[in-house]
């Protein structure tokens, strides 16, 4: 099945989203296996101050950002990949809370379309007129319980686990295959073991003799009785 290919970011702080350019996520661009645009919110303003919020209906502390822009941003960037579904991510500190299982679910949409609030947040009529919309599926997504000012730093969080999923963008996949024996949905999370490497000893400290050994078996035994034991311990 072919993966997600095109990532699009509507936002009024463009420049948060420039760590996409590197690393991993840059290179995968750079090799053509995916493309993202970042979009200035800005850009379908009419009035010379550029608005995008305004007082809340009801009252209430804070600003809340209008609809209009968003419709004409969120129309403008659906005709960048025409003929499919279109995936809206609206991210919010109310929404479904983002998981390495929804990373997975998300790699399976052509379109994904990150739609990044300032304020307070984003008039609901946006995720509700998409929803109803033929050729979008709406996502409300948060990336966990703590505020954070806006929902760029919850794109890149969200961009770089779904991106690492698709096919050719990790150079071994083997290590994406023995992640999704660590990490399943059914089974809970099993956290990694500790790794070692070069020197043996370093400021007093040894590696386990066991990883010395050059018994493989012994040591699979032991990395998986020692990620058990930080599983359990673990502070919740
Ligand atoms: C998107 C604006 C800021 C701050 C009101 C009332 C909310 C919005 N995991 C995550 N945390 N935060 C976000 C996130 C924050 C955003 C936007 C995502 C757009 N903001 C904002 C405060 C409030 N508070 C009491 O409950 C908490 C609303 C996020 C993600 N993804």
């Amino acid at each position: 099945m072919s993966s997600v290919n095109r990532f699009d970011v509507i936002t009024i702080f463009p420049d948060y989203l420039a760590p996409l350019s590197l690393s991993l996520i840059g290179k995968a661009q750079a090799s053509g296996l995916i493309s993202i645009g970042i979009h200035d919110l800005r850009d379908q303003t009419t009035d010379v101050h550029g608005s995008v919020d305004d007082t809340p209906y009801g009252g209430g502390a804070g600003m809340v950002m209008s609809p209009e822009p968003w419709g004409k941003a969120i129309d403008q960037v659906a005709e960048l990949a025409p003929g499919e579904i279109h995936e809206l991510i609206v991210l919010t500190p109310a929404g479904e809370k983002f998981t390495q299982e929804l990373a997975q679910e998300l790699t399976n949409s052509k379109h994904l379309i990150f739609a990044c609030g300032r304020y307070e947040g984003i008039d609901v009529r946006v995720s509700d007129f998409y929803s109803k919309a033929k050729n979008f599926k709406v996502r409300e997504v948060s990336i966990g319980d703590y505020v954070l000012g806006g929902g760029e730093v919850a794109t890149l969080v969200i961009m770089e686990a779904i991106i690492r999923l698709i096919p050719g963008v990790i150079g071994n996949p083997a290590s994406l295959d023995e992640e999704s024996h660590t990490l399943t949905s059914e089974s809970g999370v099993l956290v990694e073991y500790p790794n070692y490497t070069k020197p043996k000893e370093w400021r007093g400290l040894n590696v386990p003799d066991i990883l010395l050994s050059g018994n493989h078996g012994e040591i699979a035994k032991w990395r998986l009785e020692q990620a058990q034991i930080r599983t359990k311990n673990r502070p919740s």
